[in-house]
């Protein structure tokens, strides 16, 4: 996609949707939601493609990898990867806020209810879930970590049948590229469903709802793009032998779909095209890296529960102590993993995060009225960082075979 000028036309007509959808919602207010059926159309477009691209993509990815060892290895760097990045923006965001204080003199009388602090389950349970007992149910599901480990065992699975699994494997390296024709038009409508998708939530939101919190809505945007611009720079040029530019310019469709529709899940079609056209990841590596990414590695909503929960114990007046500090580094780098894909995810974290540390849950009350801002940085965030990581393993596995 970077340099080939229909992908350069793409850019420019979705960074002009983006101006329009932000102008059209400051002028007409909530009464812009008229165009919202532009953007569930869209939604709806991509969401019906990600089950089946993920599952012909991986199968067909992982019978061309061939071995158990191949897997393993690549699977090792992913999650390294992962964890090496969340933790830097974890403690991006710790810095963040200590600097600038975005919790002092906030006034936290608030008359909205406090959501329940659901229970996510424990990394643990995380993992065992990661087996599904009814691969088919997975599927109508959309459970994306089962459809993974189903995918990868099926991809197996042809590798050792050998010749009688042929047939198997054509028919989904046939239908992986059928997919991948449907997600190459449905990118065509990227323009209009950012427009559709933003222009509604800039109108419903009046600068009344945004002007108490813009500092810890600064806070969280400012360290998202902090963590975006040096850590993913220094890791694609470093380990992936990428300018930065090229690499944003190739994500950027992708990352302004997730900024637009608030899910990594929902924004994944668009982030294994981005990847495979514009930053030249192979299907095998992008079909594997990217939807585990998509579910379980989230810089921008680790970076966020960090801010968020020194936001709330700045607004309360809680001294943390060093012990606390630690269990948010803990808690940010590995509790993402439990973290879905969609919209909102980031503030059920926060209310797990709030509530192991003992801090008021109204703070969440507080902060839900905005939150959907920040889940837009939150989530370009978590799709650019699954991106700069398929470019990293990319290479190094290239670096291998040469
Ligand atoms: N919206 C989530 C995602 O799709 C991120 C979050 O809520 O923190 O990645």
């Amino acid at each position: 996609m970077a340099g080939n000028p229909s992908q350069t036309r793409l850019l420019t007509q979705i960074l002009v949707a983006f101006i329009a959808a932000v102008i059209a919602g400051i002028i007409f207010g909530p009464s812009i939601d008229v165009v919202q059926p532009l953007g569930d159309l869209f939604l709806r477009l991509i969401q019906f493609i990600i089950v089946p691209l993920i599952v012909s993509s991986l199968i067909v990815g992982v019978a061309s990898t061939g071995s158990m060892e191949t897997l393993g290895r690549i699977g090792g760097k992913t999650i390294l990867y992962y964890i090496c990045t969340t933790f830097v923006a974890v403690s991006i965001g710790l810095i963040a806020a200590f600097l600038f204080t975005p919790g002092k003199g906030v006034d936290i009388s608030t008359s909205r209810e406090v959501p329940e602090a659901t229970e996510t389950d424990g990394v643990i349970s995380v993992l065992l879930n990661v087996i599904p007992t009814n691969p088919i149910e997975s599927l109508s599901s959309g459970n994306i970590l089962q459809i993974i480990f189903f995918s990868i065992f099926v991809g197996i699975g042809i590798t050792m049948v050998g010749k009688k699994a042929e047939p198997v494997y054509y028919f989904f390296e046939g239908f992986a590229e059928i997919m991948y024709k449907i997600t190459w038009i449905i990118m065509k409508l990227i323009p209009i469903g950012i427009f559709g998708l933003l222009a509604p939530i800039i109108g419903e939101y009046g600068l009344s709802v945004l002007l108490p919190l813009i500092k810890l809505i600064s806070v969280v945007a400012a360290a998202c793009i902090v963590h975006a611009l040096v850590t993913y720079s220094f890791a694609v040029k470093t380990f992936g032998k990428m300018k930065p530019f090229q690499f944003f310019k190739g994500i950027a469709p992708a990352s302004l779909v997730a900024f637009s529709t608030q899910s990594s899940s929902g924004t994944l079609p668009v982030t294994i095209k981005c990847a495979e056209d514009s930053l030249g990841v192979s299907k095998k590596i992008s079909s594997f890296i990217l939807p585990l990414g998509a579910t379980i590695n989230m810089d921008g909503t680790s970076l966020y529960l960090s801010v968020a929960t020194l936001f709330t114990a700045q607004a309360y007046g809680v001294e943390l102590t060093f012990t606390q500090i630690m269990i948010i580094i803990l808690i940010g780098t590995l509790g993402s993993i439990g973290a879905a894909g969609v919209p909102g995810a980031g503030l059920v974290m926060l209310t797990l995060v709030l509530t192991t540390l003992n801090l008021p849950l109204e703070a969440i009350a507080l902060i839900a009225g905005v939150d959907r801002f920040m889940d837009m940085f939150r989530t370009a965030v978590n799709i650019t960082g699954d991106a700069s990581g398929s470019v990293v393993i990319n290479n190094t596995e290239r670096q291998m075979e040469s």
